[in-house]
């Protein structure tokens, strides 16, 4: 939730930085994404305790730390529970949840559809690197086929990987794009677009791990990136489905692919209290009450 600022008391992007020191190896993408979400909190003058930063494990889940807003380091893939959880409690507060390929859509895969679906208003933003970082260098749902790992010496014989744009577009996702975390500019404009959007929002950050990952390095994630075609119509579902399954060979498009406005959850359910004539300054011994024979 933004607040009212001067230009005196406007928060610049390094007063949403935490003094915590970051450990991320020289070189990681990460510290693009971070620096690109400061920008984009500074840009929307997000407020320091109107803000809670969510992740679940793994190096990209660190980003919270590094950060001024309040924070929650939850259990490896289980950020989205939490971030429903304080977002459904305190329907004011801004919640940005962040985490890995491995935890969004390997163990944490099962929450999104629902929280896409629901259409619940936090933005999600993922590192994908195509691997396991902190756990040094596993294969991960969206490795390729094929792909070499510490625990797939003779490569994955995982058929085909997660696409994460496709599979939170079928879902039904109303804000979907993609960013690579070696092009600053676009990526802290996707951020603030997607924390500006009401419902939910998901950014699919390329962010590649100097240190473990061989294959999908930051100069191949270079020669590979691409804007979205300028006649891309991000609204039309069908347009966005095909622009993230059939990329131009060896491509990776960049870009908002698609974006919806429909009702929330908490837009749905103030209807549906009001339906039910719902008091909402109920004691909790009245509503004990209603139940009792
Ligand atoms: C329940 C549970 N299972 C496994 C782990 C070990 N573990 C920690 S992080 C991680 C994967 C991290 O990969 P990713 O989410 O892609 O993030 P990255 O480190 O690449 O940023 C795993 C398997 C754990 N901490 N908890
Ligand atoms: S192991 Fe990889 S993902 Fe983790 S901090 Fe190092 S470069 Fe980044």
């Amino acid at each position: 939730m933004a607040t009212t600022t001067t230009s005196e008391t406007a928060l610049k992007p390094k007063d949403y930085k935490s003094p915590i020191r970051v450990v991320w190896c020289a070189g990681c993408g990460d510290y693009g994404v971070l620096s690109s979400v400061q920008k984009a909190f500074s840009q929307l003058q997000l407020g320091l305790d109107s803000t809670v930063c969510v992740s679940g494990i793994g190096c990209s889940s660190r980003l919270p730390y590094f950060l001024k807003t309040y924070g929650f380091h939850s259990v490896h893939g289980r950020s989205l529970p939490v971030a429903v959880g304080i977002k459904l409690g305190n329907p004011e507060m801004e919640v940005v949840v962040f985490g890995g390929d491995g935890d969004g859509f390997s163990i944490g895969g099962g929450h999104v559809p629902h929280v896409v679906r629901k259409n619940i208003d936090i933005t999600y933003i993922i590192m994908d690197n195509h691997i396991y970082g902190l756990t040094k260098g596993q294969v991960s749902p969206t490795s390729g086929s094929g792909f070499v790992s510490v625990t797939t010496p003779y490569g994955s014989p995982d058929g085909q990987p997660v696409n994460p744009l496709s599979y939170v577009l079928t879902y039904g996702g109303s804000f979907v794009a993609q960013a690579f975390s070696g092009n600053p500019k676009e990526m802290a404009l996707i951020i603030e677009q997607a924390i500006a959007h009401k419902g939910f929002s998901f950014v699919n950050i390329i962010s590649p791990c100097l240190t473990f990952n061989k294959v999908d390095t930051l100069e191949v994630f270079k020669e590979a990136v691409i804007p979205l075609p300028e006649d891309h119509d991000s609204s039309n579902l069908v347009q966005a489905l095909d622009k993230s399954i059939n990329p131009p060979a060896g491509k990776i498009y960049t870009g908002l692919f698609y974006k919806s406005e429909r009702p929330s959850f908490l837009q749905n359910l103030a209807g549906i209290n009001e339906k039910a004539g719902a008091d909402k300054n109920a004691s909790l011994e009245s509503i004990i009450d209603e139940f009792k024979p």
